[in-house]
């Protein structure tokens, strides 16, 4: 089963949207297979955001993610991360589809309140990177068989 990492940023946390954003992946179908509420120390936001290491908003980056707590989260599915990158939305949220998390609570690039995994591979080592194998719940949903086809 397809696993993507999730994080409702420090801007999601602060406006009080953890629910929202969850109440979108869970009726998407989407299963939920871990999830903590944490302080992002700044080891942890250099090595997750690593890929832009030198770019104009590196630093901004760092500063944004580790403003105040996230909420990180596993959630999985077949095609979990095309799925929840799509409920995202686009990165600049004035280029979000109409009706995704970051069109319709968002304005900035910088304020864009959700990180979704952007391929399987990248999911599969940001999960690693954020969890231990212990904090991994492996389970079945009631519902499972009624919104996975397999
Ligand atoms: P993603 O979060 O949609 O995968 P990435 O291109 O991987 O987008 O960028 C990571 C994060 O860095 C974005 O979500 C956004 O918060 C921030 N970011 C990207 N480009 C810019 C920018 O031009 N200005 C400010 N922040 C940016
Ligand atoms: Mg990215």
């Amino acid at each position: 089963m397809e696993r993507t990492l999730v994080l409702v940023k420090p801007d999601g946390v602060q406006r009080g949207l953890i629910g929202e954003v969850t109440s979108r992946l869970e009726r998407r179908g989407l299963r939920l297979a871990a999830a903590k509420f944490i302080q992002v120390s700044n080891e942890l936001a250099e090595t997750h955001y690593a890929i832009h290491k030198g770019k104009p908003f590196y630093a901004g980056l760092i500063q944004y993610i580790t403003s105040a707590p996230v909420m990180a989260m596993v959630w999985e599915g077949p095609s979990a991360v095309a799925a929840v990158r799509q409920t995202m939305g686009a990165t600049r949220p004035t280029e979000a589809a109409p009706g995704s998390l970051r069109h319709d609570f968002a304005l900035e690039i910088g304020r864009n309140l959700t990180h979704a995994s952007d391929t399987v591979e990248n999911g599969e080592k940001e999960v690693a990177l954020w969890f231990q194998p212990g904090e991994l719940v492996d389970w079945k949903r009631e519902t499972d068989r009624w919104i996975f086809e397999k």
